[in-house]
């Protein structure tokens, strides 16, 4: 396979000023007829040849001005199609054809639920036409679609519709123009039956707005919270940011098979349904989270992404990390920033900090790929949004601010890159940023060590910052900014005063400093210090780094309880829990009996004990670091140890503690009808918490029958079936019975019903998974019902997927090998969890070699798992 490379970049020798498209629709057989004015743009290259994209279509004719060109013509192969046109400008016809309804890969033109639908991002269109497949070509789209009408009463496609009417023979057509120049990957197509329900929103400026959400009829009853979480977008965006919408009409479509969350095409975004759909009887918190912020993020895009798109995929984090920033802050507005924070530290650490260990590891902007893909990556837009987020940190929300609005000014309407952002931020707040490219094109996680010298002489406290990527000095030293506070061992603040030399690296926020760590080893020298503070460091998670710091566990103690910053306090809490747990490891290693810290139970007491923490907090604070945090924080993970030490301290927990956990969760049982708001969330979040560490006591097991019994709400409903799946009890199969009896017919519900029993704590969890992909409601061609199976069996089931036998490798690498031929993009996201083969034992490390090593030895493997693969490999 072919490797792109950044480097080789060249802009393109010719640009296609507009293109009208003409879709005749048919599922075996639609006709696509691409009319484009073409003009020649020479650049560095000197060619004369016009390259064009195209794969897996069927060329009709091809006509310039007028004239059908023969087959000596031009060069045609699986990829190209190559004419050398000797004309600067030029009209170019293309008539092509294709079988969305064989498509199951699910990039182009294909069908769901019987409907068509588009997924162009990244090279999807050239699977649809011929043309130049690339982001920094950009046209005005002229598009028409005809369709026999019974079947396809809904025609969409980008900008106003401008033309529609009814045909001989049951057909009907519709025209759409988009008045604004896109790259093809912002286009896309719509048809089918589908029910609709309609808003309006009035911008800023005073347009009305016509919002619509296209859905299958069955699923009109769950549009609501969509709608509203799109109407608050909107609005954040102009609040936070001055943005308005720019078209009469914003349109969403839900679909059931899609292989990511949702596409932000100009003026037509097509989600998974996933991110649209939602009642209270069917989603839960967690879901109506999701919808509030992919529905925000694709309507973030229409700025961050189509107003202002990539010159070329390289600069791919120039959308998605800035959009996921600004999505992260949005729903921080709407329910609560710290809670946001923890949970999107959460996130890093458990997917995007391995990844950047991995074998897959690679800068925010990758330097070369074989299948773009496979680089929508959490590197890619989640360390992308915190490197995102470093400038806001260094320049303060109004410096970001003037950033962007430079940006914009500077770039509407045009394909850039990352450093066309960071030029905007630097020249908006006249500062120099250039150092700030090492993070764009260094891989891996920063490791800063924190030692600190207290010179009770002279009353100096020096604290000395010394970062290390890969182990190493990094070839570049990164702008590492670290907030900071200090308070005194009573937990009362302090304020410490830096010394005059350091005012440059130093900046005052609120009750907090800002280091900027720019060299590989800095010293932050405070002075008139009285006595030895105790130290908060990282808050906020001010950088997307690994911060070792010499506290120790009377100072976690007194963080976890009384520091100013949520976030730091979260962190003390994991730092007193993984403290206990690693000290379980060394007594199960040594076979000594477990014990719980007595510094961690006192924190976890005090923590329940606390009546003035927010709900939401205090459920984080009450959570265990997940097992894979523990097995991070080893070179060889010790598997076994992990899984009885995590074990264990939930047991132990409960037992110690469960009069309280019991008082708590009965004092949050509240019978009030659903709400999706901060209070609420937050109470149902902390009750389930609670009941999570009763359950392990099986006296308390009835608890979970009767909150499942009452179908309060989805959110009680799973997390009551949640800790019944892992006790093979009458009981947990008579409600996993009722669960599906109820739910069968919703396909959202019932993926909760696989993913639940894919990722239960079962001896026989491989005969399970066995059953479940035999399931007649399995489905290989649906991405949502393979996550919640395979996904979550190889990412969220630690112990049952790494079963000493090696079965589950065995299972996952045919299953890989199955949807290899099915959809490749869905298969090469579930290689991930085999990657990490080289942190596991001896054992464990052979045979999930062994497992990759017979993907690779597929016929026909598709690029996309090849390269994972290989890469695992090497
Ligand atoms: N920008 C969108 C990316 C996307 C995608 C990429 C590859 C294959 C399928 C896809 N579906 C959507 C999603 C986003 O980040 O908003
Ligand atoms: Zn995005």
């Amino acid at each position: 396979p072919v490797t792109h490379y950044l480097k080789d970049y060249q802009p393109s020798n010719y640009q296609i000023d507009s293109i009208e498209l003409t879709f005749d629709l048919d599922p075996l057989a639609t006709r696509v007829t691409n009319v484009m004015q073409m003009t020649f743009s020479p650049n560095a290259s000197d060619d004369r040849r016009l390259v064009l994209n195209g794969q897996k279509i069927t060329l009709l004719e091809c006509w310039i001005n007028g004239n059908l060109l023969s087959a000596e013509d031009y060069d045609l192969d699986d990829e190209f199609l190559t004419l050398s046109p000797s004309l600067d400008a030029f009209e170019l016809k293309i008539v092509t054809q294709c079988a969305p309804q064989n498509n199951t890969s699910l990039e182009g033109l294909y069908r769901t639920s019987g409907n068509y639908c588009t997924q162009c991002e990244a090279l999807g269109f050239q699977t649809i036409t011929y043309y130049l497949d690339r982001p920094d070509v950009l046209s005005f789209f002229t598009t028409k679609i005809i369709a026999d009408k019974s079947q396809n009463a809904v025609l969409l496609s980008n900008g106003n519709l401008v033309e529609a009417s009814d045909l001989p023979d049951g057909k009907h057509y519709a025209v759409w123009h988009d008045p604004f120049k896109k790259p093809c990957y912002l286009f896309a197509l719509v048809a089918g039956n589908l029910s609709l329900i309609q808003d309006t929103y009035q911008t800023m400026d005073g347009r009305l707005v016509d919002l619509r959400i296209y859905v299958e009829p069955q699923n009109i009853d769950k549009c609501d919270h969509a709608m509203a979480s799109l109407k608050k977008s909107m609005q954040w965006d102009e609040e936070r940011y001055g943005l308005v919408y720019d078209l009469d009409i914003y349109m969403i479509v839900a679909v059931d098979d899609f292989n990511m969350g949702a596409m932000e095409n100009k003026g037509l975004n097509v989600f998974n349904s996933k991110f649209v759909l939602a009642k209270p009887e069917t989603a839960t918190d967690v879901d109506y989270e999701g919808i509030e912020s992919v529905i925000a993020h694709e309507y973030f895009h229409n700025w961050t992404g189509n107003r202002v798109t990539c010159r070329d995929w390289f600069q791919l984090t120039l959308k998605e990390g800035l959009t996921v920033f600004r999505d992260q802050e949005f729903t921080g507005d709407m329910l609560s920033i710290p809670v946001k924070r923890i949970e999107d530290v959460k996130r890093l650490r458990s997917n995007q900090f391995p990844e950047d260990a991995g074998p897959m590891a690679h800068p925010i902007q990758p330097q070369s790929y074989i299948e773009m893909n496979n680089f929508y990556t959490m590197t890619v837009y989640e360390k992308g949004a915190e490197v995102v987020r470093l400038y806001q940190t260094l320049l303060g929300r109004d410096g970001f601010r003037k950033g962007m609005d430079l940006y914009f000014q500077r770039h509407d309407g045009q394909a850039v890159t990352v450093e066309d952002f960071r030029n905007a931020m630097a020249d908006a707040n006249h500062v120099d940023l250039s150092q700030m490219q090492a993070w764009y094109v260094q891989e891996g996680t920063p490791v800063v060590t924190a030692k600190t010298h207290y010179d009770a002489k002279l009353q100096t406290l020096t604290l000395s910052l010394e970062q290390t990527l890969k182990g190493k000095v990094p070839q570049q030293p990164l702008m590492i900014p670290v907030l900071i506070g200090f308070m005194g061992y009573d937990g009362q603040p302090l304020t410490l005063m830096p010394s005059v030399q350091d005012k440059n690296s130093l900046e005052e926020r609120g009750d907090s400093w800002l280091l900027k760590l720019t060299e590989p080893k800095q010293d932050f020298i405070f002075e008139q210090v009285a006595t030895y503070p105790v130290i908060s460091y990282l808050r906020d998670f001010s950088a997307p780094i690994i911060l070792k710091t010499p506290n120790a566990l009377p100072e976690l103690e007194v963080l976890a309880q009384y520091d100013s910053n949520a976030f730091v306090r979260w962190e003390s809490m994991q730092a007193l829990a993984l403290a206990s747990m690693e000290q379980g490891v060394s007594a199960y290693q040594q076979q000594q009996p477990l014990t719980l810290l007595p510094s961690f139970a006192a924190a976890f007491a005090s923590v329940l004990a606390d009546s003035s923490l927010d709900l939401s907090l205090k459920a984080l604070a009450l959570t265990l670091p997940e097992m894979t945090y523990v097995a991070d924080q080893y070179t060889e993970i010790p598997l076994e140890a992990i899984q009885a030490v995590h074990q264990f301290t939930q047991q132990a927990l409960a037992e110690k503690f469960s009069q309280a956990l019991l008082q708590t969760y009965e004092s949050l049982q509240v019978n009030e009808p659903y709400r999706y708001e901060k209070q609420a969330i937050a109470q149902r979040k902390l009750k389930n918490v609670c009941l999570k560490y009763l359950a392990k006591l099986p006296q308390n097991l009835a608890i979970a029958v009767n909150q499942f019994e009452q179908k309060s709400n989805m959110t009680d409903v799973l997390s009551a079936l949640e800790v019944l799946s892992h006790h093979q009890t009458a009981d947990s199969a008579k409600c996993l019975q009722a669960f599906y009896q109820d739910w069968s017919k919703d396909s959202l519900v019932l993926d909760k019903w696989f993913s639940i029993q894919a990722a239960a704590q079962v001896p026989d969890i491989l005969a399970q998974i066995n059953q479940l992909l035999q399931h007649p409601d399995f489905k290989y061609t649906n991405p949502n019902r393979v996550r919640s199976v395979l996904g979550v069996f190889g990412r969220l089931n630690w112990v049952g997927f790494h079963q000493a036998s090696g079965t589950g490798y065995q299972l996952l690498a045919e299953q890989v090998i199955k949807l290899n031929g099915i959809n490749p993009q869905i298969a090469s996201r579930l290689v991930a969890p085999l990657s990490h083969w080289k942190r596991y034992d001896s054992g464990r490390r052979l045979l999930m070699r062994q497992a990759l090593e017979s993907i690779l030895a597929t016929e026909n493997l598709s690029k996309d798992v090849y390269e994972i693969v290989s890469r695992s490999l090497a």
